[in-house]
């Protein structure tokens, strides 16, 4: 008797502290297989003479159910642990913030590149468009610039081969679409142009925008001043908005000109952006010279055309006070972030 109670201690014990199904069936085996101690000790009852069998094979019956019922309880409590450890393992908090793909916004060039368009468009200009590497041809002679230029030279020009280049200017695009349509012509050229420049104010590529309307009748060089300055004042939102015109020279333009506008950050008193002068510079334009027009088999008696080209990262530095030209190309987000 002593030693069946210290055996169902041992046992209630060990069933207590094995942690995993299989030991606990092990554990099992152990005691109740067919081999096991209480197994044994049952088979043992034949030996013993009928009373003492009788109350011996109660006593090890009841240690039997003890432990099976140890063993039923420990089963449950395992695998409610187990349960619950893998319900853990899975949680699901549903309190947490979604991770939402972060917002994207259009680059401050682009942004300012669809507003000059916009801004054109409502004023009748079509958009052309054409390919960044051109012939020597488009980009230089079509636009009579001379074979000794020193746009030409190989430290102003990435050449490609000695008959390509990446085009210095959107100019190509103007004379391509020139070839390819009747008159009148009313389009800007807006896209990315190439120059042999890296500094403090140059890019090796930029953007510009170019104007290009050629007609018989409503061109004329007041036409282009009145236009420029309307495009300004809406670009900028400034009513009163000051504009003076500096003779100038383009091979491809005569009369040619610069044109200023009164400082849109300082309203003309100077500050830095306009170096103390009033005035900012924002585009080149004029008069589309006889040479570029009779080679198209254009009558430059009876059409006139007008042109302009303006810088489209001089435009966005103005109007979003940036104040170098190359943070706009280092790609860092906490620049490109200040302009969603
Ligand atoms: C400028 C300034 C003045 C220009 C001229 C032409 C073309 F194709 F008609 F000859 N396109 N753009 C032009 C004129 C560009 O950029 C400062």
């Amino acid at each position: 008797m002593q030693d069946l109670l210290a055996l169902q201690e041992e046992a209630l014990i060990l069933f207590a502290r094995l942690d995993t199904p299989h030991a606990l069936e092990e554990a099992k085996a152990r005691y109740l297989g067919k081999s096991g101690v209480l197994t044994e000790k049952l088979k043992a009852l034949g030996k013993l003479p009928p009373e003492a069998r009788k109350t011996a094979g109660a006593a090890i019956n009841q240690v039997k159910t003890a432990l099976e019922n140890a063993l039923q309880n420990r089963r449950e409590a395992l695998a409610q642990a187990q349960l619950e450890e893998e319900l853990r393992a899975t949680a699901l908090d549903v309190t947490l913030p979604g991770r939402t793909p972060g917002r994207g916004a259009a680059h401050p060039i682009t942004r300012t590149l669809e507003r000059v368009q916009t801004l054109f468009r409502s004023m009748g200009f079509e958009v052309a468009e054409g390919p960044e590497i051109e012939t020597d041809a488009n980009n230089f002679t079509a636009l009579n610039i001379p074979e000794d230029h020193p746009a030409r030279a190989m430290h102003d020009t990435f050449y490609l081969d000695p008959g390509h280049v990446l085009r210095t200017h959107t100019s190509p695009v103007q004379i391509r679409y020139l070839q390819a349509h009747p008159l009148p012509v009313k389009i800007i050229a807006p896209g990315r142009v190439f120059r042999c420049d890296s500094d403090v104010t140059h890019t090796p590529m930029f953007h510009q925008v170019e104007g290009l309307w050629v007609a018989e009748e409503g061109v004329s060089f007041a036409a282009l001043k009145g236009l420029l300055i309307e495009f300004m004042r809406a670009f900028f939102e400034v009513n009163d908005l000051q504009a003076r015109f500096r003779p100038s020279f383009f091979p491809f333009t005569e009369p040619s000109a610069e044109m200023d506008i009164g400082c849109v950050i300082c309203g003309g008193d100077g500050c830095r952006v306009c170096s103390h002068t009033g005035w900012l510079e924002v585009l080149g334009c004029g008069l589309v010279h006889p040479k570029v027009l009779e080679p198209l088999g254009i009558d430059s008696e009876r059409y006139i055309g007008m042109a302009f080209g303006l810088g489209v990262e001089r435009l966005a530095m103005i109007r979003y006070g940036v104040d170098d030209l190359r943070t706009f190309y280092e790609n860092d987000l906490r620049f490109l972030r200040r302009f969603r």
